[in-house]
């Protein structure tokens, strides 16, 4: 008995100091050295510093901590000149906390480490007096590039939500945030010199020569930054140790510049039918003397704007199929004794990276605009379609930043279910958090190009989201903005899922105090012996709903039940949740034959037949417009709890009939009118007796896309 008790007692030591020696910080420290006692914070205790260039710290510092800046200084922040770039030391004693950096990122960064080390209200309003447990702490991160970027095109998101989102990123020592400008759905800065590209090209829908490709059809919608809002928004990202880089999409996703101004397009007149007579038309005409004049006013401005030594010319998916068709572009190949489009692209760069010069400032660019030819060797890379151009682009000797879709592209769906992107790969924060280069198989020359990580919002399915709310941007990329956190700054190759996990429910507790809605793990669940029970590991509480009375309550303990498939399981804590959690039972999906007719033409390739077959979807040859019908007739009347039709591809709300109704038949003679589409879709609930044919009636022109996505119906079966 003796010996257990001491045992015990041993044990729990053992326990405690490993709890002390491993406070959950994210990114990990490179050494923390646990001491003993504790610093008790007091609201008579003061910021101070002596470097005039920290002042704006001691302030940041001090509004956390809920204290004043002063002179005396029981914390104190000082820049030491034998400390690197952004490295930094955080000593905490029983009287003083004491941060040194390298520079003014390297004490933002002991800043942010002495925030984790407190409660986790830091981040709310702290409540005083509170403790730090004494420690040394010793950090310096691994790349000097880690960064994210948001699109504010597709949905527009205003300067004080960016705010916000600057404050998360600089808590989690994310020091760059690129802003994706510019794109096919809008303008997003003040150009003086042009001043209708943003107060025109802001706006999509209504009037505006903009249709509205994504979201928000009905209304003339969207909004643009003053050159004094984003100064402001430089500013108070500077004080967090964030750098904010513009990117200028050029010369491809150019189609809202293109709306306002058709000159800059190529020299032929397109065939406009099958998207009801807009014209599609991305890329600037290489050839066209006139749009560098226009380019040069707008990169002017933007190099004066931004104090960034980056600025990011675009480079992506260009469509060249409209220089092959111009006979100005040919010509341009000719003299220059061109074979290939792309190099007309690389052409086109190489003059915006002249113009980036004559002001001091290096290009960065999309991984394609390597592809055509050489641009200057001090370009910045960034390499999004996969490894292999990663590191193709490392080997040719630009520094690359390396950010796959398939780990870093944070609009994909984290699971088969969720919203969210599928096109690279549907992942969570464990895959972001497993990348090492080695394991990708990256040489060690290449290793060497790599200036960093970033992470990427593309915010297409974020527009019909309620993007008044972070809710969908938060809970897209919290937790996995904690693995870029870790992987960027960690110098260590090695990686443990489950230990980093332990590490990240702990974080929890300051996501929630930050007010984030992030995405918890879906709660386990299992059926066994009739016997259904669920459980999580991250302090979230679980409720269960039953899915034929649609009550839902706190689940306290396992539920006897012979229909295990009538049960769904949620975890929620803070303003985090999870995805739906059930036996495979509740997720079965019917396929009954079914045939698919339509007013509009199908496409050549993607027919019909292709949806019928519960494949993958089809394409109608042209756009929609008022009056156009899709109709799903089913072989025999379909007896379902559920039944989903749609237009458009599933979280990705275009090519669809933007409005209209649906139309249902129980006989397949006689239909009645339904409820109004959302999304291009229909879904019916417990319908009162078994389907025989829906069809979908769209009551608005064509969106600007050339074609309507059909999906085969998404059928679930009674429980
Ligand atoms: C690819 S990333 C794109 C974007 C889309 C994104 C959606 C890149 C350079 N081009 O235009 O928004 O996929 O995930």
């Amino acid at each position: 008995m003796k010996l257990r008790s001491i045992l015990f007692a041993l044990l729990a030591t053992i326990c405690t100091c490993a709890v002390m020696a491993n406070p959950a910080i994210i990114p990990t420290p490179k050494s923390y050295v646990a001491h003993e006692g504790e610093f008790r914070l007091m609201s008579s205790h003061t910021v101070a510093t002596t470097s005039t260039t920290l002042a704006p710290l001691t302030s940041y510092l001090a509004k956390h901590l809920n204290i004043e800046v002063g002179t005396k200084g029981e914390i104190t922040l000082k820049i030491d000149s034998s400390l690197k770039s952004e490295e930094y030391r955080l000593i905490v004693t029983t009287d003083r906390v004491e941060i040194s950096g390298g520079d003014y990122g390297g004490v933002f960064n002991g800043v942010a480490t002495l925030m984790q080390l407190l409660p986790a209200d830091v981040y709310n309003s702290l409540t005083l007096p509170a403790t730090v447990a004494c420690c040394k702490v010793e950090d310096a991160p691994r790349y000097a590039y880690r960064g994210f970027m948001l699109d504010v095109c597709r949905t527009w998101i205003t300067k004080e939500a960016i705010m916000e989102y600057i404050d998360l990123l600089a808590y989690h020592k994310i020091n760059k945030l690129r802003l994706h400008l510019t794109d096919d759905e809008a303008w997003r800065l003040e150009i003086k010199s042009h001043p209708e590209l943003a107060s025109v090209g802001g706006f999509r829908g209504g009037d505006s020569p903009i249709w509205p490709r994504y979201g928000k059809w009905t209304e003339k919608w969207g909004g643009y930054y003053t050159q004094a809002d984003m100064r402001e928004i430089i500013a108070y990202a500077k004080v967090r140790n964030i750098e904010v880089i513009p990117e200028i999409d050029l010369p491809g996703h150019s189609l809202a510049m293109a709306s306002m101004h058709p000159e800059i397009l190529c020299n032929y007149t397109p065939d406009l039918e099958a998207s009801y007579g807009y014209d599609t038309r991305s890329a600037f005409c290489v050839a066209n003397e006139n749009n560098y004049t226009l380019l040069h006013d707008i990169i002017r401005e933007v190099c004066l704007l931004f104090d960034t030594k980056y600025i990011h010319i675009g480079g992506d998916e260009v469509d060249t199929s409209q220089w092959k068709l111009c006979p100005d572009c040919k010509a341009l190949m000719e003299k220059l004794e061109y074979t290939e489009p792309e190099q007309l692209q690389a052409y086109f760069m190489c003059r915006i990276a002249d113009m980036l010069s004559e002001y001091g400032k290096k290009p960065a660019v999309w991984n394609e605009a390597i592809d055509g030819g050489s641009l200057p060797s001090n370009t910045l890379v960034f390499g999004w379609m996969g490894v292999k151009e990663c590191r193709a682009s490392a080997a040719k000797g630009y520094k690359t930043i390396v950010m796959p879709g398939q780990y870093f592209y944070f609009d994909m769906k984290q699971s088969k279910r969720e919203p969210g992107h599928d096109w690279a790969a549907i992942f969570d924060w464990s895959k972001t958090y497993g990348l090492t280069l080695t394991s990708l198989g990256f040489t060690a020359e290449e290793c060497k190009n790599v200036a960093g990580f970033e992470a990427s919002f593309f915010s297409e399915a974020y527009a019909s989201r309620t993007p008044e709310k972070a809710d969908f941007l938060q809970y897209q990329t919290f937790p996995r903005m904690l693995s870029l956190s870790e992987i960027a700054w960690q110098s260590s190759d090695s990686r443990d899922k489950e230990v980093f996990y332990k590490k990240m429910t702990k974080h929890y507790a300051r996501l929630d105090a930050m007010g984030v809605v992030y995405r918890l793990m879906p709660p386990k669940v299992t059926f066994e012996n009739g016997v259904l029970s669920a459980k999580s590991d991250d302090g979230s509480m679980i409720y269960v709903r039953n899915a034929v009375t649609g009550v839902e309550e706190v689940y306290s303990s396992a539920i006897k039940t012979t229909k295990p498939e009538r049960y769904v399981f949620v975890s929620r804590r803070g303003k985090a949740f999870s995805p739906e959690a059930a036996v495979d039972g509740y997720f079965r999906t019917l396929k009954p034959q079914f045939t698919i007719t339509s007013s509009m033409p199908q496409h050549s390739s993607m027919t019909f037949a292709k949806a019928q077959g519960y494949g993958r979807l089809a394409r109608t040859a042209r756009t929609c417009n008022v009056g156009d019908w899709v109709q799903f007739t089913f072989a025999q009347p379909v007896d379902c709890r559920s039944m989903q039709v749609a237009t458009g591809n599933f979280q990705l709300p275009r090519f669809i009939f933007e409005q209209g109704y649906a139309e249902i038949s129980y006989d397949g003679v006689e239909f009645l009118r339904a409820g109004n589409l959302e999304n291009g879709m229909y879904i019916i609930n417990n319908p009162p007796r078994p389907i025989k044919a829906i069809r979908l009636v769209c009551t608005s022109r064509g969106n600007g896309a050339k074609y309507v996505s059909i999906q085969p119906p998404t059928i679930y079966p009674k429980l």
